[in-house]
């Protein structure tokens, strides 16, 4: 079978499920919030890699009924945990077509109200390639915004995007990308580049998250160069939502 196939099979057959990630206050370790990230895995047991099926799931037209799935769960899993919270919030990982996507658009609008949760609790992740990709973009991004949603920059660093396109887009935050947390310390260039990223981000305004934290070396430094949030190994995995809340509550 083709990977489109099997896509279709998991969704139909409710493979799919959500494992969130705490994303905690650098300076102290609080956690106010986490990631969702979905996982797949098949009735034999096996696990395929977002990696692998995100970008099928793209290319095939599926990716807007997998995001409505993913968010489905999310509210089945933390919904009430969320309505009860209005401080705690949580991200959910958007692609080019969802951005756009009344589907989506609607399930996160419906839920979040039959939930009482608040638009301010939901932020949106998206790539960079994902909003230069999505010609009408920034009409939606505009839209989310106006409603309450927030909206963060993922894998920030490693598209290409200009200053002055940046400064244009509606966003909070954004999320430096792993590579240039796994370079610190090494002396090399992506020091630099990401001292450039933390300057631009104070001049815009915008929260930074720094992503693929494992050692406190790692965090002391982010610390320093004024880094707010944090997500890593060095203070949690991906887990399921009973622990998740468990960890929120325990770290608030
Ligand atoms: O969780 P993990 O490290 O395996 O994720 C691998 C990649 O898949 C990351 O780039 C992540 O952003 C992406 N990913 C994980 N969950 C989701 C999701 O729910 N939707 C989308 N669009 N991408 C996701
Ligand atoms: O691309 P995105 O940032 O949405 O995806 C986050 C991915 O990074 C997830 O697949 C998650 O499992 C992974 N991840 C999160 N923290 C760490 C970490 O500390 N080290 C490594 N190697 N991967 C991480
Ligand atoms: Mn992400
Ligand atoms: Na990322």
């Amino acid at each position: 079978d083709t990977m489109g196939a099997r896509i279709r099979r998991g969704l139909a057959r409710g493979e799919f499920r959500v494992v969130y990630q705490p994303i905690v206050r650098l300076a102290d370790g609080a956690c106010l919030g986490g990631e969702a990230l979905v996982r797949w895995q098949q009735r034999d047991g096996s696990m395929i890699s977002p990696d692998r099926f995100i970008p099928v799931a793209e290319a095939e037209g599926l990716i807007e009924r997998l995001t409505d799935e993913i968010i489905e769960h999310v509210f089945a899993d933390l919904g009430k945990f969320l309505a009860a919270r209005p401080s705690v919030w949580i991200a959910i990982n958007l692609s080019a077509s969802d951005v756009e996507s009344d589907r989506v658009r609607g399930r996160l609008d419906r839920l979040r109200k039959t939930h009482g949760v608040a638009a301010a609790q939901i932020v949106l992740e998206a790539t960079e390639r994902t909003l230069i990709d999505a010609r009408r973009a920034q009409s939606s991004m505009r839209s989310f915004r106006d409603a309450g949603y927030r909206l963060t920059i993922d894998d920030f660093g490693t598209g290409y995007s200009s200053l002055a396109y940046l400064a244009t887009l509606p966003v909070d935050g954004l999320k430096l990308d792993k590579t240039f947390v796994d370079g610190i310390g090494s002396g090399s260039a992506a020091d630099d580049v990401m001292g450039h990223i933390l300057s631009l981000a104070a001049t815009l305004g915008l929260d930074v998250a720094a992503e693929g934290v494992e050692h406190q070396a790692q965090a002391d430094y982010l610390i320093a160069r004024g880094v707010t949030y944090g997500q890593g190994w060095l203070y949690a995995r991906a887990m399921d939502g009973n622990a998740f809340c468990g960890y929120v509550d325990g770290h608030l």
